[in-house]
């Protein structure tokens, strides 16, 4: 009782302040500290929400004795969602410790709630070449995360194995286009292996229009770096992937993609819309730049004439060898030959 009136009393003293400040002409300053003192104690931040750590409460769990067709649907938020996430990187990790932490994922990487019927059904492709630690750190995190939120998923791993430039657009493509020989997926999260999301209510659904989910991402002080940026997690439902015809083929090397990827959704005059950025949070893994995945020094050229070539250069110009597919324990290898940058 004592400690509340205390604070009571800090709290009108500190209101009796701010009117003296004001009055006085200071309107500016007085806002900027609402401001900051609204967003710390109003906004669901880490800082005054209990964080969790990705696995706690998922030992809870477990099957009902019902056939599948008698499962009542999951609810519409999910028991599971803690919001902000205690994230961190345990050393070593290999893909037997992985798989024990998560007993309900299937080999393949699949999973669906064993209890409910799952309100999204959404496939995870990861471009991918020469970055082991941070896949494991993404399966160590990602399987979690995702039973959080009761979804129904698979994650695939879209593995360019020729010595070419790398083309993450080109991969992308193809996981999409294998993904759905799988499934029937209705919605396709394209996820960078370096991303580790930090808030279990950024749900992996797609909504009516096209997602981009990495709004806050650590490596930019949390802050979209600009208005229409599209990179790192974006989602799609299939029937928007392909009205967009896919992604570009032809971005060899490091950049670009993303925004040609935005371009086409605009010219298909569709917007982006994003989760709140208390929500879309994300640590990114540490990383210089690849070797094979230089600055692709056209980029501005091609991001120049999407408008021209969007029509013909996607997934209905695709080509590529698939060399191997192969069920981990912890998600579908897809083994690819790009072919050669001459296109
Ligand atoms: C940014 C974008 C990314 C993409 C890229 C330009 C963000 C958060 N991400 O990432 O979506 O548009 O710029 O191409 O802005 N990769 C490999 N092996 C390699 C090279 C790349 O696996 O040798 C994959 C991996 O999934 C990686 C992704 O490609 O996360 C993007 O490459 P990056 O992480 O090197 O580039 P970055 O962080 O600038
Ligand atoms: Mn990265």
């Amino acid at each position: 009782m004592v400690v509340q009136c205390r604070v009571l009393f800090i709290f009108l003293g500190l209101q009796v302040v701010m009117m003296v400040l004001y009055h006085q002409g200071y309107h500016h300053q007085v806002s900027r500290v609402l401001n900051i003192l609204s967003s710390s104690i109003l906004s669901p931040t880490p800082a005054n929400l209990i964080m969790k750590d990705v696995y706690s409460g998922l030992e809870q769990i477990q099957a009902l004795n019902l056939t599948e067709d008698d499962l009542p649907s999951c609810p519409k938020s999910s028991p599971f969602l803690s919001g902000p996430l205690k994230v961190s990187f345990p050393l070593h990790l290999t893909m037997d410790e992985i798989a024990q932490k998560n007993p309900w994922v299937q080999m393949g990487g699949h999973y669906q709630p064993p209890n409910c019927w799952a309100l999204h059904h959404t496939a995870v492709i990861i471009p991918y070449r020469a970055r082991r630690k941070h896949l494991y750190q993404l399966l160590y995190h990602l399987h979690p995360f995702l039973q959080r939120q009761q979804i129904h998923y698979t994650i695939y791993v879209v593995h360019q194995i020729d010595n070419n430039t790398f083309n993450r657009g080109k991969l992308l493509n193809v996981g999409f286009k294998e993904a759905m020989k799988e499934n029937n997926w209705q919605c396709i999260y394209f996820h960078d292996v370096d991303l580790i999301p930090e808030d279990d209510r950024n749900v992996y659904g797609c909504s009516v229009l096209p997602m981009h989910s990495a709004v806050a991402i650590d490596k930019f002080q949390y802050k979209l770096p600009y208005q229409t940026y599209f990179g790192g997690v974006t989602a799609l439902r299939p029937t928007h992937y392909l009205k967009i015809n896919g992604f570009p083929n032809n971005y060899w090397g490091w950049g670009g993609e993303d925004d040609d990827i935005a371009s086409r959704i605009f010219l298909n005059k569709m917007f982006i819309t994003r989760p709140p950025a208390a929500f879309g949070r994300y640590r990114m893994l540490k990383h210089g730049h690849d070797k094979g995945n230089e600055v692709n020094p056209k980029r501005f050229h091609l991001l120049s004439s999407t408008h021209i070539r969007w029509r013909r250069n996607g997934i209905n110009t695709l080509n590529y060898k698939l060399l191997s597919k192969e069920q981990t324990q912890l998600y579908t290898n897809f083994t690819v030959n790009l072919g050669s940058s001459d296109q």
